[in-house]
């Protein structure tokens, strides 16, 4: 199948390319690098070291055998969309290329207009080209379970059958999205949604866990094929900056009570996951919606996990809970369903603490990379718009019972 990748260059967009291209799949992909300017605004780079676009693509030729095609160029232009649409003739397009970071879009008036202006208008420009150019492709759209928020009820698949006032139907469940990060996903969702509806398009939106890990098998020993690792406030998540501080020696930061409930996947499951999508596309007008992720955990244990990971290589890992700088609740219900990835053939990698084994061997190769720009660890940017470093709290992280 040809696959078009919207952000190749990014922590999902490169190991994608990858783990595709090993499946017998035509790749092409492009990118800005609009990441690697972001991070380095945050102050920071990424903990494994990324060589330039051309030294990825030679290393990807090396190990795979083959050219992998990429456009340099921002996918807010039409031009080069529709460019890159009549000339690789997409089968499918996974739309990686949107700014992914909820403290970034809160940081002020110009980062969250930029974020909800950059993502929705990639989006736009895919679902135009796709109805111009190739309307039986299929969109693969990375969306984020952060729509959904975290309503005390169970979360459902996209969907939900309701009863009001004695009549019934089959709606989207309600957003409840917590950054104008978020809220540029939940906006993208109604897009092509309604681009489905309008013009018969096909299209699967991942609502998508926190992701973590260093690697898939696919980059075998070749360091310049190895994925970024961000490790600020902005770009790290949750599990990747619990590793990069155990491997320093920084206390593992979880923010708040601690005790915030999320869906977390390791790297390969989401290569895994979306593979699975790309491959089993919907019949055409369909929008369909699935919750990728492995298993629901709760931010403390997975601290205490990466805690007993670290001990297990012989790295002293100490736990210490900060004052949270955002706006959620850190206590509270979350039971979302994830059974569509499953009944395609999805297999979850379970040993979690086997795959921060992983990564706290990879990382800790890079130790000075990350002792070197320690002072991203600790965030500043608020919600309520203040831009001031936060405290670490007396109270001790427990896990969750
Ligand atoms: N958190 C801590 N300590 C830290 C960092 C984060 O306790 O040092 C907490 C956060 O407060 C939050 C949870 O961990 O409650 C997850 O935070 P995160 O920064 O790992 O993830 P988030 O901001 O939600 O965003 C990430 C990705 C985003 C994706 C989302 C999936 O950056 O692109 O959409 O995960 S989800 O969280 O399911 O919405």
């Amino acid at each position: 199948m040809r696959v078009f990748i919207a952000g190749m260059d990014g922590y999902l967009g490169w190991p994608l390319a990858q783990y595709l291209a090993a499946r017998g799949h035509e790749v092409a992909g492009a990118d800005i690098f609009f990441r690697r300017q972001w991070v380095d605004e945050m102050g920071s780079w990424s903990a494994t070291p990324i060589p330039p676009m051309t030294e990825r693509l030679r290393a990807f030729r090396e190990r795979l055998g083959r050219e992998l095609r990429f456009w340099e160029g921002d996918l807010r232009d039409y031009g080069l969309v529709e460019t890159i649409f009549r000339e690789f003739q997409p089968e499918a397009i996974a739309h990686l290329g949107e700014c992914p970071s909820a403290p970034y879009s809160m940081v002020d008036v110009q980062h969250a207009v930029f974020v909800q202006t950059n993502n929705l208008t990639t989006t736009f420009n895919l679902l135009f080209a796709m109805r111009d150019v190739r309307p039986q492709a299929h969109l693969v759209k990375l969306g984020t379970m952060g729509e959904y928020g975290t309503p005390n009820v169970d979360i459902p698949e996209g969907f939900f059958e309701i009863e009001f006032r004695e009549r019934k139907d089959r709606l989207p469940f309600p957003r409840q999205a917590g950054s104008w990060y978020h809220w540029s996903k939940v906006h993208g969702s109604n897009n092509i949604m309604f681009a489905c509806r309008i013009w018969n398009l096909r299209a699967t939106d991942i609502m998508q866990g926190v992701v973590f890990g260093t690697r898939i098998d696919e980059m075998g020993d070749d360091e310049r094929l190895l994925t970024r690792l961000d490790f600020d406030q902005a770009f790290g998540t949750v599990v990747n900056r619990f590793c990069c501080q155990a491997v320093i020696g920084h206390p593992l930061t979880p923010f708040g009570k601690g005790h915030q409930r999320r869906g977390f996947l390791p790297l390969r499951d989401s290569m895994q996951c979306l593979t699975l999508a790309l491959e089993n596309p919907p019949e055409a007008g369909a929008y369909r919606v699935f919750n990728q992720f492995e298993e629901v955990y709760d931010v403390t244990d997975l601290a205490l996990k990466v805690q007993r990971a670290g001990a297990a290589l012989g790295l002293d890992v100490t736990v210490r809970n900060l004052e949270n700088p955002r706006k959620e609740m850190e206590e509270h219900y979350y039971k979302p369903d994830h059974q569509h990835l499953f009944d395609l053939g999805y297999q979850p990698t379970h040993d979690v603490e086997a795959e921060m084994r992983i990564m706290l061997r990879d990382l800790m190769r890079y130790r000075a990379r990350i002792e070197a720009k320690q002072d991203v660890l600790i965030p500043d940017v608020r919600w309520d718009g203040r831009r001031e470093k936060v405290r670490f709290l007396e109270t001790a992280a427990t896990s969750q019972k």
